[in-house]
């Protein structure tokens, strides 16, 4: 018997014990039918691809649909389609593993790919979108090597379909089947996740949005909804480490700036972000270039003469807040987490003194418990310890060396090349590396030697990377060079574009078309 076939005897075995003990409300039939809608699996690793979030996605998501809402554009995420069966929204949701890329590689780097939880190979799982009214049926598997239930976080739904481990329903266990149906009376925006802590900080979340039966005024051009995430992940591995108290990947839809897709908005447009926090910190979200007002928490609609005006919202842990605004300004306004460990990559492999390679100091990635900032034994400030919580601390101290960055490599020179920080020079010419001419800085600093740099108490501090071709996609089109220098953690761009920019930008993601602005010339890796 083929894996697959043992795969499919187990599930059906399952909803027949689901039947006896009067568990299942759809029938048996339809739930045979979801055979063949399992994702394709890898059978040397039992990993599952994630699909391929192609650019194309925004634009579906983006025809209207009969209810005569806006429809919800998740960048970077999929949505989860769904079949009518006599008048019941079925939608067939697998909990798995899932190869989430975080980061593409780039120059720099490898790609940073971890292995998360999630559903239907994607991290956060697919968006899940509805009319207030709709009866919904979501045939729940669990291709997990535990068992897991799910959650609908706020929906006021009858207990058996609450998803509390052993209260509300017994445990799915692996290779088992549950069937969620309920009638959804509210509307806004809600999740859904995994009811075990862990599970959930591997990455189980998806968006439950509600259209209302009503559509709220003022209407919205643009709707977005995002998931906020946070992963610890130590050098050369993969898994993230949810008994971490450190994160230092931070995403929005499971990608890290640069890799987020940014938001494609015409001038004049009036925009609703919907946002969804699931991790161990709140994010004071805040959006660069416009005031917004917050119009939805996770219960649903503000009333009008309650929303308050700001510009950086706190998204708190199990919250959704959903902001509006108009367009009114044009520009690539950044939209991040304002925490400044939430706007970077990676931080736990700093360069410079953080870095110490010998000594009696803490190195990161030495081991799970040493590495993220969990003490084993003696205090945090210790010698043996300080060091990981960013610098030296006794005798490590004198071994703290000053060394130089990007920012320092260019400081001095008139000329620099845009996609390699680290070129740059006196003269005009061409960068050795990718063969791009060099550009005229408009400012160029004060060269320091390295001994002065060594006064200087704190340096280095900020890094900046640059990889605007490793990250190019249509929605990229025209950002200024350099611009991936600025997108770091838990950030993206909200591209507020006039007309004529704004319909050859969609022209070119609606031809998945990818390509350098006419400024920039080719260049080779
Ligand atoms: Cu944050």
């Amino acid at each position: 018997m083929s894996n697959e076939m043992n795969w499919m005897r187990r599930k059906f075995l399952h909803v027949s014990s689901l039947l006896g003990a009067g568990f299942l409300l759809g029938d048996a039939a339809s739930a045979q039918h979801e055979h063949h809608q399992a994702p394709k699996t890898d059978k040397k690793n039992g990993k599952t691809a994630a699909p391929e979030r192609d650019h194309q996605q925004a634009l579906r998501q983006a025809k209207q649909p009969p209810g005569g809402y806006t429809p919800v554009i998740t960048p970077d995420l999929p949505k989860l389609e769904y079949k009518m069966e006599n008048g019941v929204k079925v939608f067939n949701l697998t909990a798995e593993v899932v190869e989430c890329e975080l980061m593409p590689e780039t120059h720099m780097g490898p790609a940073r790919k971890i292995n998360a939880w999630g559903y239907n190979g994607s991290v956060p799982g697919p968006m899940i979108e509805v009319n207030e009214g709709d009866r919904v049926r979501v045939v729940f598997t669990n291709k997990l090597p535990e068992p897991t239930t799910i959650h609908w976080h706020g929906l006021e739904i009858p207990i058996e379909m609450d998803g509390t481990p052993y209260i509300s329903q017994p445990m799915v266990e692996p290779g088992g089947m549950f069937i969620y149906e309920f009638t959804v009376n509210q509307n806004g925006t809600f999740f859904y996740h995994s009811h075990g802590a862990m599970q959930e900080m591997m990455g189980m979340i998806g968006l439950f949005v509600i259209h209302p039966k009503v559509p709220h005024t003022p209407r919205v051009d643009k709707d977005y909804a995002f998931v906020l995430q946070e992963w610890a992940l130590l050098p050369n591995n993969n898994t993230p480490n949810t008994l971490a108290m450190e994160f230092n990947w931070l995403t929005m839809n499971g990608k890290a700036a640069p890799a987020t897709t940014p938001l494609i908005i015409k001038h004049g447009e009036r925009v609703r972000i919907r946002l969804v926090n699931l991790g161990m910190d709140h994010h004071p979200i805040h959006l660069h270039g416009a005031q917004f007002y917050v119009t939805g928490t996770e219960g649903g609609r503000i009333p009008e003469s309650a929303w308050y005006p700001g510009n950086t919202v706190l998204v708190g842990v199990a919250q959704a807040r959903d902001v509006e605004f108009e367009a009114k300004y044009v520009g690539d306004w950044m939209l991040h987490c304002h925490l400044p460990h939430h706007m970077m990559n990676q931080m736990v492999s700093m360069v410079g003194p953080m870095m110490m390679s010998h000594g009696g100091g803490m190195q990161t990635g030495k081991g799970m418990e040493e590495g993220m900032g969990i003490v084993r034994r003696g205090h945090a400030l210790s010698d043996d310890l300080g060091p990981g919580f960013g610098r030296g601390t006794g005798m490590t101290t004198q071994e703290e060396k000053n060394v130089s960055n990007a920012l320092g490599a260019q400081a001095g020179a008139l000329y620099a090349c845009p996609m390699h920080p680290e070129v740059a020079s006196d003269k005009p010419g061409k960068c050795p590396k990718c063969g791009m001419a060099l550009v005229k800085k408009q400012s160029s600093g004060v060269a320091l030697t390295e001994t002065e740099k060594k006064k200087v108490p704190g340096y280095p501090q900020d890094m900046m990377m640059i990889v605007d071709d490793d990250v190019v996609k249509p929605e990229t089109y025209g950002l200024a060079p350099g611009w991936t220098a600025s997108m770091m953690g838990m950030m993206t761009l909200v591209r507020v574009l006039p007309e004529d920019k704004y319909n050859d930008v969609m022209a070119r993601v609606k031809a998945g078309k990818t390509e350098r602005p006419p400024s920039m010339p080719e260049h080779k890796h």
